[in-house]
């Protein structure tokens, strides 16, 4: 999508701290970190959020949560808890209009999130 944030960050246009890349997902640390680690997975398909998923693209959901979860693993994160979380709709705190998993751990992280 010509103006979309993250499409621009996928196309490399606008710099980014990258974690890991392949074909079908971009890594990045969030701008803003609201955890001591707190990470981006974006799939490169625009995709607007759960609202606009076609069972085409069931997989990507999928295989972004378990690289987030490879990525916490590696991190060191796996014993001590993280969270993935996926916001739909400015009520809920979307901001950016391109699907995107939060990862994030490093602190007590609470429940319910607010
Ligand atoms: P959400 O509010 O769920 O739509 O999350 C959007 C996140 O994206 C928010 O935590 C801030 C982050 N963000 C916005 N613009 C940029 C950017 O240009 N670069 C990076 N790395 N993160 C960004």
């Amino acid at each position: 999508m010509e103006n979309c944030i993250f499409c621009k960050i996928i196309r490399g246009e606008i710099p980014s701290r990258k974690v890991f890349e392949d074909d079908r997902l971009l890594v990045i640390e969030d701008v803003s970190p609201q955890a001591p680690l707190h990470l981006l997975l974006l799939p490169k398909k625009h995709v607007v959020n759960c609202l606009d998923m076609t069972p085409g693209e069931d997989a990507l959901a999928g295989y972004a949560l378990r690289t987030g979860g490879a990525i916490a693993r590696e991190k060191g994160y796996a014993d001590t808890g993280f969270r993935i979380v996926q916001n739909n709709g400015a009520g809920a705190g979307q901001s950016v209009f391109h699907i995107h998993f939060h990862l994030l751990a490093g602190r007590p992280l609470a429940w319910p999130p607010g």
